[in-house]
C-alpha cells in the first residue's frame, strides 16, 4: 500500500511554479495574480481560502481576498465580478462556493469571464473540457489527475468508478477519465444517490474515486484488493480525544480500506491540498495565455 501523499506532491508542484514566477519577474514582468470572492464566514470556506491565500504567497503570486458578508445582494456580487473581469492585473479570480441561499449560483459563475475563470466551472470551459479542447479545468479534477500522472497510476483500460456526479467534481472527472488522453482512457461508472447495487459496482473497480461527504462510507468490504482509492470527501466529525473536539474524514473508512488498498488518498492531507495546488497552476497559466494572445470571446 502507498499513501498518495496530497501534502507532499502540492508542495512540489508549487515550488516548480515558484520556479516559473522567479524566472517571470526576472525577466521584468509583474507576477501573476489571483484574486478571490470570499461571501460570509462559513468556517470550512475560511479554512480553504486560508490555504489558498497562503500557496499564493509561497509561490510568489500578488493576490487579493475580497470579503463580503452574508447578505450581500446577487447584484452587489455581480459587479465585484464585473469589475474583476475588467482589472487588467487580476489575470484569474474564483468565487469561493457555496454562496448563501439568495444567491444564484449559477448567475454568477456566468458571469466570470471565461478567459480569467481560473477554477474552470463556467460552460465556456466545461464545455471546452467535455471535447478535449485547451481549457481551465476545474481545480479539484485537475488536482486528482495530476496525482495519478505523478504517481504513475495507470488509468487506461481500468475500470474507475466515481462516486458523486456534482459540476465541480464528480461530472467533469467521469468525463476527463474517459477522454481519449494520457490520464485518461478509463471505463467510467458515474455512481450517484439513485444507483443500485453500488456495493457489486465498487467491487469491479480498479480504481474508487468518492466525492460524496459521507464519512465512513467507502467499507472495506465494498472493495477489491489492490484498488486505489481517491478520496476527496471532507466531512469534519465529532472527535473527543481531541482538544478542537473534531476531526476531519473522508467518505472512506481509511483504517480497514487503505490495507487493502494499492494506493490511498488520506484526509486531510490528500485531495485537498492538490485543490490548491491545481488553483495556483490554473492562475499561471492565465497569466501566461494573456501575454500570449488575448482570449477570443
Ligand atoms: N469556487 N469553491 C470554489 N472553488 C473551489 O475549488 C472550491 N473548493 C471546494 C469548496 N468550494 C470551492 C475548494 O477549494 C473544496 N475546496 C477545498 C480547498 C482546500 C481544501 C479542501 C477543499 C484543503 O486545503 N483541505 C485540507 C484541510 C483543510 C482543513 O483543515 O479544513 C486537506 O488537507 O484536505
Amino acid at each position: 500500500m502507498e499513501i498518495l501523499d496530497g501534502r507532499k506532491l502540492s508542495k512540489t508542484l508549487k515550488e516548480e511554479i515558484k520556479e516559473e514566477v522567479s524566472a517571470i519577474v526576472a525577466q521584468g514582468h509583474r507576477p501573476p495574480h489571483l484574486s478571490a470572492v470570499l461571501v460570509g464566514n462559513n468556517p470550512a470556506s475560511e479554512a480553504y481560502m486560508g490555504n489558498k491565500v497562503k500557496s499564493c504567497d509561497m509561490v510568489g503570486f500578488d493576490s487579493k481576498l475580497i470579503r463580503r458578508v452574508e447578505d450581500i445582494s446577487q447584484d452587489e456580487l455581480l459587479e465585484i465580478v464585473s469589475q474583476l473581469n475588467n482589472d487588467d492585473r487580476v489575470d484569474g479570480f474564483i468565487v469561493q462556493l457555496p454562496l448563501p441561499e439568495h444567491i444564484d449560483d449559477e448567475a454568477v459563475l456566468l458571469a466570470i469571464d471565461p478567459a480569467k475563470d481560473v477554477d474552470g466551472f463556467h460552460p465556456y470551459n466545461f464545455g471546452c473540457m467535455a471535447q478535449g479542447m485547451d481549457c481551465f479545468l476545474p481545480a479539484t479534477p485537475l488536482g486528482i489527475i495530476t496525482m495519478l500522472e505523478r504517481y504513475k497510476v495507470e488509468t487506461s483500460g481500468k475500470n474507475v468508478v466515481v462516486i458523486g456526479r456534482s459540476n465541480i467534481v464528480g461530472t467533469p472527472m467521469s468525463i476527463l477519465l474517459s477522454r481519449k488522453s494520457p490520464s485518461g482512457n478509463a471505463t467510467v461508472t458515474l455512481a450517484h444517490s439513485r444507483t443500485k447495487n453500488l456495493k457489486e459496482i465498487c467491487l469491479r473497480a480498479d480504481i474508487i474515486i468518492s466525492a460524496l461527504g459521507k464519512p465512513f462510507f467507502i467499507t472495506h468490504d465494498m472493495v477489491k484488493e489492490g484498488v486505489v482509492v481517491i478520496d476527496v470527501g471532507i466531512n469534519r466529525i465529532d472527535d473527543l480525544s481531541r482538544k478542537s473536539g473534531t476531526r476531519l474524514v473522508g467518505d472512506v473508512d481509511f483504517e480497514k480500506v487503505a490495507p487493502k488498498s494499492s494506493f490511498i488518498t488520506p484526509v486531510p492531507g490528500g485531495v485537498g491540498p492538490m485543490t490548491v495546488a491545481s488553483l495556483m497552476m490554473n492562475t499561471l497559466k492565465a497569466f501566461k495565455r494573456k501575454f500570449d494572445y488575448t482570449y477570443n470571446k
